[in-house]
């Protein structure tokens, strides 16, 4: 259901209407903006935006975020209109509680505005700027760590026009900011990648050095730029009519930026804010010295399982993740990848049992009122493989273990590329590598042929696991079975 034009739609004039238990906790423009926030998906406003209202709620502080969407406006018109008030619907099987947050301060449009964005990363009472931009964005070649070719990127770097990509935003910003003395700035990333504090920074590093900027830029940022990673989670699928619906139902005006998610939420982060930070301790968030064994423990067991799920339960016609965790003995392998390979690959945090955290997530998963789909999480895969089931098949193996039961992850993801569910029904390959890929997959005939053209692919198999001839003789196996016998018979087989 839409909302329709009878209704009125969420905002300031209309909070008195909404039910109190689902009032903000922060109203918009009662706390000056702190925080600059790339990336304004249903993520951040179900995760960063729910801590920051929260511990400005608990804690006070001038912590408003500017959301800044990089291209599309079809978050920001709507927030817009809304005095930038969205509601978190929280969904379980027991029912549904939704609550309006008030953590946003302004939204910008970086592909209409890319001056008034460069103008925010330099306002000094801006010490903190959070990134949700998805994998692909973090454009570092892992062979020659140089930012990836990309016309776009390299238009940035290379000439004065208005920035459009995000390294150029944060290219300019930065430099504005160096120019200004504005204060030291934390850059933190909400992706899911590993060491992603790391990463952004060596994405900032390589921006500033390939577009030639002075040396007391450099210098500054060196200094003044802090870049602490991050684990995020929470379960956030994409916003559907049915979200707007119930948003509307319980606030009793219409909210077109609505977003659903479940019940739990973490976020770990590295304590390293030079202009200081919300008080996101109080909202729960965990604030540590190191977030490394975090970020494997939930990239390998809960992502990594996650893209296990999407690409089955995909080729065998499930439309959710939830749908397919009722594929018969599939919670079984799941399990078993958890505990004797995922597990074995890596130091957990201390006091974390793997298997626990991995029976945990199961049943987040198996939530049956987040509707989160198979197509959803399987897109983009060369960008997500890497850190969510190649980096476990390297230390498995060098450690001398076997990794069978992560080969059918593989092998799962290259049939899915392949394009045709079991039942036929054509697959769409959502991934900004895809005509490589598809290019790999059409020359190849047999299951071994596959894995050796799609494993020529450096920027998603790390070398170690492209070398590997035992681990390429698995992933040709499962193919093989995939393609002979489907994945309801496969995983059944497997039990
Ligand atoms: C998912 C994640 O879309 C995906 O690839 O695996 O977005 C997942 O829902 C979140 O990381 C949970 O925190």
């Amino acid at each position: 259901m839409a909302v329709s034009d009878s209704v009125s739609r969420l905002g300031l004039d209309t909070l008195h209407r909404v039910p109190a238990e689902s009032r903000p906790l922060v109203r918009p423009g009662s706390v000056g903006v702190g925080i600059v926030h790339l990336g304004l998906g249903a993520f951040h406003r179900a995760h960063q935006a729910v801590y920051t209202e929260e511990a400005i709620g608990v804690a006070g502080g001038d912590w408003g975020i500017v959301g800044v969407a990089p291209r599309s406006r079809s978050v920001i018109d709507p927030l817009a209109e809304q005095d930038c008030l969205f509601s978190v619907t929280t969904l379980s099987g027991e029912g549904s509680t939704t609550r309006v947050v008030g953590a946003l301060a302004g939204v910008r449009h970086a592909a209409g505005e890319p001056q008034a964005v460069v103008g925010l990363l330099a306002d000094p009472a801006v010490r903190v700027v959070t990134l949700t931009v998805t994998e692909k964005a973090y454009q570092l070649d892992p062979v020659t760590g140089r930012l990836r070719a990309d016309p776009e990127v390299a238009a940035d770097l290379s000439t004065d026009r208005p920035p459009r990509t995000v390294p150029g935003l944060l290219l300019r910003g930065l430099a504005a900011r160096a120019k200004a003395d504005a204060g030291p700035v934390a850059l933190v990333s909400c992706d899911n990648l590993p060491a992603n504090g790391a990463r952004l920074r060596g994405l900032v590093e390589q921006a500033l050095r390939q577009a030639r900027m002075p040396d007391d830029v450099l210098d500054w940022v060196s200094t003044g730029v802090t870049f602490p990673g991050t684990m995020v989670d929470r379960i956030v699928p994409a916003s559907t009519p049915e979200t707007l619906a119930t948003a509307q139902r319980t606030l009793g005006v219409g909210d077109l930026a609505a977003v659903c998610a479940e019940p739990y939420r973490q976020w770990v982060v590295e304590d390293d804010f030079p202009g200081g930070r919300p008080a996101w301790e109080r909202a729960g968030a965990v604030l540590t010295t190191d977030a490394g064994a975090w970020e494997r423990l939930k990239l390998r067991s809960l992502n990594g399982v996650h893209s296990a799920i999407a690409y089955l339960g995909a080729l065998a016609g499930y439309a959710t993740i939830a749908d397919a965790l009722a594929m018969p003995h599939l919670t079984t392998v799941l399990r078993r990848l958890v505990a004797e390979e995922i597990a074995v690959s890596f130091t957990p945090p201390d006091g974390v049992s793997v298997a626990g955290y991995g029976d945990e997530v199961l049943s987040r998963f198996a939530n049956p009122a987040i509707r989160h789909r198979t197509l959803q999480v399987a897109m983009d895969g060369s960008q997500k493989l890497p850190q969510r089931i190649l980096h476990t098949v390297v230390d498995l193996r060098a450690a001398g273990r076997s990794a069978r039961l992560t080969a059918l992850v593989v092998a799962a993801w290259l049939r899915f590329a392949a394009g045709r569910a079991d039942d036929g029904t054509a697959l769409p390959l959502d991934d900004p590598l895809a005509d490589r890929i598809r290019a790999a997959l059409g020359g190849a005939g047999t299951p071994t042929a596959t894995v050796d053209a799609v494993f020529a692919l450096d920027e998603v198999f790390p070398a170690e696991v492209a070398a590997d001839d035992e681990f390429r003789a698995d992933v040709a196996d499962w193919l093989t079975a995939l393609g002979r016998h489907g994945v309801a018979a496969t995983v059944a087989g497997t039990t």
